[in-house]
C-alpha cells in the first residue's frame, strides 16, 4: 500500500522497518471511520477482539491479553543513552549499540505472515505548537484500535509533521511471541525512537503514552526548553465563569483518574462551581508568549483502571467507557455482553466469564477468593465521551497553569495541604514525593517508595538533571511560575482507617489553592511550608469531618519528617555530583527549620 506521506523521513525509516521485519503486507492507517470498522470486524472474526451488546455498549469491545502480559514491566523498560550517567541511578540503562545489536536479530523477519500497520500520530491537538508526531508500525490491530483512541491518529498527523521535518517519534512494536523471557521496552532518547517487543499490553505497547509522551519527551523537553509531566490537568470554574487551572502528579493507584474527573460536592455546585477535566495522566508544559505556563494533553482518551471505577467514585470516568471503548482483562457478562469488575456494584455476573477466559459463576469465584477482573484491567475510552471534557480540551495554546499539586500515600507524614515557599522549594517538594505501600501490593506494608514527581518510572534521563531542569524552568517563568502544593488525601487515623473522605470532596482542599493563587486568603507558615488555618478549609455538609478534624490532619510530627529527612539523605546520595545543589540546600534548610 502506498505510503500516506511525501515526507522522505518517514518513508525511508518506514521501508527499513519493512526490510527488517518482513510483513506480508503493509497498511498505512489513514485514520479514517471505513478502514477501522475492517479492522475491528477482522479482529473480532480472529477472536483478537470480542463484540460487546452493541445496544447497551455501542460501538464496545473486549480483548483479553495473555497471563504473563498484564501490565508495565518496569525491570525490562531501558533507556539507551550513549552515556550510562545520563540515564541515570533510576533507570535500566543499556548502550544503544549493544541493545540494537540485541534486539535487530529478535525483529529480523519477526512479521513474516503478518501484517505491519503503519501509524501515524499526534501527541497534542492539530495545529498545536506543542503537538508532536509519532509513526508506530505494529503487528497488533489491537494497537492500531487502541492508538485510534489514544491519540489523534492517522493522515491528519502527517499536517503537524509537514514534508521535510525528521522531528517525529519513530516506534517500532511487534508482539513477536509474547515471551516475557525476551520482552524489552526500550527507548533511546538520542535517536527519538522506541523498540518494543513480546508484549501486548497497552503500557508497553501504546507507544504515544508512556514511551514518547514522557520518556521521549521528557527528554525533548529539557533540550528545547519545555516539560512533559505525568500530571493530570482540569479546570475549576467559579461562580463568575472564571476557570483555573492546575495540573496534579501523584503515583501510580493513587486516584489521578478520579481527581481529574472530580465532582464538586453540592455545597459548591450550588453556588455554580464546576470542574473541567483537560487530562487525566500526562501534560506537556510550555510557556506561553505571556510568560505564563500553558498545559496541553497530549493524548486524545482515557487508558484507565477499570476495577474501583464506579458511579459514585468516579461518574464521569464510568460514563465515558458506555460507547466506542476498548476493554483489557476485564470480567464478561455472558448474559448480555456486558461488562463488569471489582466495585462496579455488587452484583458479579452468574454466568460470568473471568478475565483470563474460564467460565465461572461469579459470585461463588469471589466467594472462593479470586477476581474476576484483572486488578490492572483497563478501559480505553474517548476523551470526548467523558461528561466533563473542557471546551479547551482540543485548544491549540493549551490552558495557562495557576497551580502545580504533587501528591502521594502517606499514612502519617504529610498533611492534607501546604504550599511551597517558592519555585525552588516547590521543586523540593516534588523531588522528595513517596507513597507508602500498602496491602493491595504484594512486599512490606508501609515501605517508603520515592517516587519523585510521580516519575520514577517515566523519566527518560537522568533524574538529578532532570531536577535541574525544573529549577531552570522556575528562572524562566520568574514570578509568573504557577505556586506549588502538596496533597495528602490518605492519612490514617490509629486503627488505620482514612481520615478525610476524599474523592468529590477534594474540591475543599482545590478550594483554598485557587484562593491562595489569587492571594485570596491568608496561610500559617510552618517547617514544610505554607499550611491553611485550619478554618480555612470548608467542611460545610461534610459528616464526619470538621474543623477540629482538618486541624488534626494538618499536624506536622516533627519526629517524623526528621526520620524522613534521613530517607531523603540517603535518596538524594544515589544522584551524586549530579544532585543539584539547591535541592541539597532546600533540605539542609528544612531539616534546620525542624529543629
Ligand atoms: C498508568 C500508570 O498506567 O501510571 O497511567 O501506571
Ligand atoms: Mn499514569
Amino acid at each position: 500500500m502506498a505510503s500516506l506521506t511525501k515526507n522522505p523521513n518517514v518513508n525511508k525509516w518506514v521501508d527499513e522497518m519493512i526490510a527488517l521485519t518482513k510483513p506480508d503486507k503493509v497498511v498505512w492507517i489513514d485514520g479514517s471511520e471505513e478502514q477501522l470498522n475492517a479492522l475491528r470486524e477482522e479482529a473480532c472474526s480472529t477472536g483478537e477482539m470480542i463484540k460487546l451488546n452493541q445496544e447497551k455498549l455501542p460501538g464496545c469491545l473486549y480483548h483479553r491479553t495473555l497471563p504473563n502480559d498484564v501490565a508495565r514491566v518496569e525491570d525490562r523498560t531501558f533507556i539507551c543513552t550513549s552515556k550510562k550517567e545520563d540515564a541515570g541511578p533510576t533507570n535500566n540503562w543499556c548502550d544503544p549499540k549493544e541493545m540494537y545489536a540485541k534486539l535487530t536479530p529478535m525483529y529480523d523477519g519477526v512479521m513474516k505472515g503478518r501484517t505491519m500497520y503503519v501509524i501515524p500520530y499526534s501527541m497534542g491537538p492539530i495545529g498545536s505548537p506543542l503537538a508532536k508526531v509519532g509513526v508506530e508500525v505494529t503487528d497488533s490491530i489491537y494497537v492500531v484500535l487502541n492508538m485510534a483512541i489514544m491519540t489523534r491518529m492517522g493522515e491528519q498527523a502527517f499536517e503537524n509533521l509537514g514534508d521535510t521535518s525528521n522531528d517525529f517519534v519513530r516506534g517500532l512494536h511487534s508482539k513477536a511471541n509474547v515471551d516475557p523471557e525476551n520482552r524489552y521496552i526500550v527507548q533511546f532518547p538520542e535517536d527519538n525512537t522506541i523498540w518494543s517487543i513480546n508484549s501486548a499490553y497497552g503500557g508497553n505497547v501504546l507507544l504515544g503514552k508512556k514511551c514518547f509522551a514522557l520518556r521521549i519527551a521528557s527528554y525533548q523537553g529539557k533540550n528545547e526548553g519545555w516539560m512533559a509531566e505525568h500530571m493530570l490537568i482540569l479546570g475549576i470554574e467559579k461562580p463568575n465563569g472564571e476557570v483555573k487551572y492546575v495540573c496534579a502528579a501523584f503515583p501510580s493507584a493513587c486516584g489521578k483518574t478520579n481527581l481529574a474527573m472530580l465532582i464538586p460536592p453540592e455545597v459548591y455546585t450550588k453556588k455554580g462551581y464546576k470542574v473541567w477535566t483537560v487530562g487525566d495522566d500526562i501534560a506537556w508544559l510550555k510557556p506561553g508568549e505571556d510568560g505564563r505556563l500553558y498545559a496541553i494533553n497530549p493524548e486524545n482518551g482515557f487508558f484507565g483502571v477499570a476495577p474501583g471505577t464506579n458511579e459514585k467514585s468516579n461518574y464521569n470516568a464510568l460514563a465515558s467507557t458506555r460507547k466506542n471503548t476498548i476493554f483489557t482483562n476485564v470480567a464478561i457478562n455472558n448474559d448480555d455482553m456486558t461488562v463488569w469488575w471489582e466495585k462496579l456494584d455488587n452484583n458479579p455476573p452468574v454466568n460470568a466469564t473471568e478475565w483470563k477466559g474460564t467460565k465461572v459463576n461469579g459470585p461463588e469465584y469471589i466467594a472462593a477468593g479470586n477476581k474476576l477482573a484483572h486488578p490492572n484491567s483497563r478501559f480505553t475510552a474517548p476523551a470526548v465521551n467523558c461528561p466533563c471534557i473542557s471546551p479547551e480540551f482540543n485548544n491549540p495554546k493549551g490552558v495557562p497553569v495557576s497551580a502545580i499539586i504533587f501528591g502521594g500515600r502517606r499514612a502519617k507524614t504529610a498533611p492534607l495541604v501546604y504550599q511551597s515557599f517558592n519555585w525552588q522549594h516547590g521543586t523540593f517538594v516534588g523531588s522528595i514525593m513517596a507513597s507508602e505501600t500498602t496491602a493491595a501490593a504484594a512486599g512490606a506494608v508501609g515501605v517508603v517508595r520515592r517516587d519523585p514527581m510521580a516519575m520514577l518510572p517515566f523519566c527518560g534521563y537522568n533524574m538529578g538533571d532532570y531536577w535541574a531542569h525544573w529549577l531552570e524552568m522556575g528562572k524562566v517563568l520568574g514570578d509568573k511560575a504557577p505556586k506549588i502544593f502538596n496533597v495528602n488525601w490518605f492519612r490514617t487515623d490509629d486503627d488505620g482507617n482514612f481520615i478525610w473522605p476524599g474523592f468529590g470532596d477534594n474540591m475543599r482542599v482545590l478550594d483554598w489553592i485557587i484562593k491562595r493563587c489569587e492571594d485570596a486568603v491568608d496561610a500559617v507558615e510552618t517547617p514544610i511550608g505554607y499550611e491553611p488555618k485550619p478554618e480555612d478549609i470548608n467542611v460545610e455538609g461534610l459528616e464526619d469531618v470538621t474543623t477540629e478534624t482538618v486541624k488534626g490532619l494538618l499536624s506536622v510530627d516533627k519526629d517524623l519528617w526528621k526520620e524522613d529527612a534521613k530517607g531523603i539523605h540517603e535518596f538524594y546520595a544515589k544522584f551524586g555530583d549530579k544532585l543539584p545543589k539547591e535541592l541539597e540546600l532546600e533540605l539542609e534548610g528544612l531539616e534546620a527549620r525542624l529543629g
